[in-house]
């Protein structure tokens, strides 16, 4: 069986975690997962960085043994990570020691090679935020290159690695292994970093005490990087039985931050060089979140605080948001705005609702138990090929870390499903007893799209994805199945469906950004030219009371007149959920073949009432003409039916 081992950075403990290291954690966990679904043995670290001057001084500040804060913060990421639903086989400490004897083990590998250390002095500029020495040519305004974090002037005795004679061998190491860094434009940074020289690096501290004592010279302490990437290893008991380093390493990928691929592309190679430990096979640096154009930061106090979003929106919502939203390798900026945006129009309105239509289909027309589509399935007509195409793009998507661009394609497949749905029109021939076959073969479709759809999904979404399977009446877990091949029709005719509660409930966002105070007041807003020519005070309503008026885009699936009446059309519209019986007094202007087909704007919470012995649930927006004619409202492109007017 082929072995996968996937990383993340160890996370300093000076603080509480932030979405950033959400982030990352999240793409690791969805990285486990996927591969898990391929058959491979995962193997998933993460962990906490605990020493160094930065811990030390916040411990300090806080009144507290650096100890004492690192047991405190990393109760925080271990709660985080099981809401988050994370999936890590093992979880590092650096203050373990199991970690400690690693690092002694490494070094004392390095220094049985060769004469890559020596003792000297370090003079120059180091940056407590990012635990960095900078050269005098980089530091602006007394102000680290990377972060902006102050710098201070450091002179002390330190043992040094000769970083400056891998120079060479890195370079060839990434001309020889070009997917060794991902994407390309970090690989090219690095290479033109290394190329322009490289430098000894200092490896040890003398001025604070929170480290690892260098073996020998006990007034020395460990650089923290040295010590911390050694994690990679020392997790698998590289100082121990080294069972799973056998297995495990080299590791497939560390999975970092853009900040921090230099430690890792750079430093760490040569330090495993230099013990002739084989080096991973690739380091993949993913862009940041920002807030307001800048990193977010708890130095900077922009965080978002991954807790306070879960107490709003369910863990699939912010995993789906986390992996949809950013372009991997670039920077995305967060907003609440987003977040909702993708919770009601992806989740809740695309996939949420062709779910809970399909159901009630299948409920409906076969009391919920899963047709069989017997022979009658026209060739090429049904969804086989969009769900074909759904699983090629997100596992081919996945290998590429293109996370956004395979949801994207999945969600071609919802879309390919809401759409089989409206022309096929189930409802219609569910009225047809001839025409049961067709319903039978067009329901079944969908639902095992929705299979599909969820074993697709389950990598970043395990819980929706699990209660899709649920409610389509599988019960297995997508997370035991495979995704090694691609499969149509597992789905058993004669299964029983579940249905449940909806999978993806909306979000109101008005309350949502009221509570946080972040919304922007209406008034504030510009002003509609169309509000000059209003008398404001007499027509103004306040948005509350517009906002009771569910407005929302249903498309006209058949219209015929209603007998008797010379006005009137009796439509029938679908709003993806559900469809609608409407009267409308149109006819004047319409002939009801010219209306089928038509998006419209839909009063959808008007009171249901009888005209002419119809029934009318709802009423769709027209203007009137001087003679009192209508002409329909409606888009000048297509849009998600059931989607929201506002
Ligand atoms: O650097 N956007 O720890 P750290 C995206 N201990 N990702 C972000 C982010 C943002 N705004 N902010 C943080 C360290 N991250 C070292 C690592 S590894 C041997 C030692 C994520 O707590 C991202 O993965 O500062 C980044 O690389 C990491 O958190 C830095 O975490």
């Amino acid at each position: 069986m082929s072995r996968y081992y996937v990383t993340t950075p160890i996370y300093y403990v000076n603080d509480a975690p932030h979405i950033g290291h959400a982030y990352t954690t999240v793409v690791a966990d969805v990285l486990a997962r996927f591969h898990r679904l391929l058959g491979e043995e995962v193997y998933f670290l993460t962990g906490t960085d605990e020493h160094g001057q930065k811990i030390e001084d916040s411990a300090a500040a806080k009144g507290l043994t650096p100890i004492a804060l690192a047991d405190a913060v990393v109760q925080r990421y271990h709660a985080l990570w099981k809401r988050l639903g994370m999936t890590h086989n093992d979880f590092i400490r650096t203050t373990e020691d199991r970690h400690q004897r690693g690092v002694l083990k490494l070094f004392g590998e390095i220094t049985s090679r060769g004469d890559d250390i020596y003792k000297g002095r370090y003079e120059g500029w180091y940056c407590k935020g990012c635990e960095a020495f900078y050269p005098e040519s980089q530091i602006v305004e007394g102000k680290c290159p990377d972060q902006g974090h102050p710098v201070q002037r450091l002179s002390e005795e330190s043992y040094f690695f000769r970083l400056s004679r891998y120079q060479e061998p890195l370079l060839k190491h990434y001309a020889d292994n070009p997917s060794f860094i991902f994407p390309e434009t970090r690989r090219n940074e690095i290479v033109s970093f290394v190329s322009s020289g490289l430098k000894d690096l200092s490896l040890s501290r003398t001025s604070f005490r929170w480290g690892i004592p260098f073996p020998g010279d006990p007034q020395h302490i460990f650089y923290v990087w040295f010590d911390a990437l050694a994690n990679y290893i020392t997790a698998l008991e590289y100082a121990g039985s080294q069972d799973l380093y056998r297995q495990f390493w080299p590791a497939d990928v560390h999975l970092v931050g853009k900040d921090i691929l230099r430690f890792h592309a750079v430093y760490w190679p040569a330090f495993l060089m230099a013990a002739g430990v084989p080096l991973p096979k690739s380091v993949v640096a993913h862009g940041w979140w920002l807030r307001d154009a800048a990193k977010m930061s708890k130095s900077r106090g922009n965080v978002i605080e991954p807790n306070s979003l879960l107490d709003d929106f369910s863990v699939d919502a912010v995993r789906y948001f986390l992996m949809r939203e950013m372009a991997f390798g670039q920077d995305a900026s967060y907003s609440d705005e987003a977040l909702i945006e993708r919770c009601n129009s992806d989740l809740a309105n695309d996939l949420g609702n062709l779910v809970s239509r399909t159901l009630k289909l299948l409920e409906n027309s076969f009391g919920g138990v899963v047709p069989d589509p017997g022979s009658h399935s026209p060739r090429g007509e049904g969804l086989a090929p969009a769900a074909q195409a759904a699983w090629n793009g997100m596992v081919g998507g996945f290998k590429e870390y293109d996370f956004s661009g395979a949801l994207s394609r999945v969600w071609e497949l919802v879309s390919a499903t809401n759409k089989f749905i409206v022309e096929k029109e189930p409802w219609k021939l569910a009225a047809d007893p001839a025409r049961r076959d067709e319903l039978g073969w067009v329901l079944y479709d969908a639902a095992e799209a929705l299979r599909v759809t969820g074993l697709l999904i389950s990598p970043v979404m395990p819980r929706a994805a699990r209660a899709l399977w649920g409610q389509l009446g599988l019960q297995r877990d997508p997370a035991e199945e495979s995704l090694t091949e691609f499969e149509w029709g597992r789905l058993a005719p004669g299964t029983r469906i579940a249905k449940g509660e909806s999978l993806f409930p909306r979000i109101d966002k008005k309350a949502y950004l009221a509570r946080l105070g972040t919304e922007t007041p209406e008034a504030a807003k510009p002003a509609a030219p169309i509000a000059r020519e209003t008398n404001v005070d007499e027509a103004s309503i306040d948005i509350e009371e517009f906002r009771k008026i569910r407005l929302r885009v249903g498309k006209v699936t058949a219209a015929e007149k209603v007998e008797g009446a010379k006005k009137l059309l009796k439509l029938q519209v679908d709003l993806g959920d559900e469809v609608r019986q409407i009267i409308s007094g149109i006819a004047d202007k319409y002939a009801p073949e010219a209306l089928v087909g038509k998006q419209i704007v839909l009063v959808a919470n008007l009171k249901p009432a009888t005209i002419r012995g119809v029934e009318s649930r709802g009423m769709l927006l027209a203007a009137e003409d001087a003679e009192g004619r209508a002409t329909i409202v409606t888009f000048d492109e297509a849009v998600t039916v059931g989607a929201t007017v506002r």
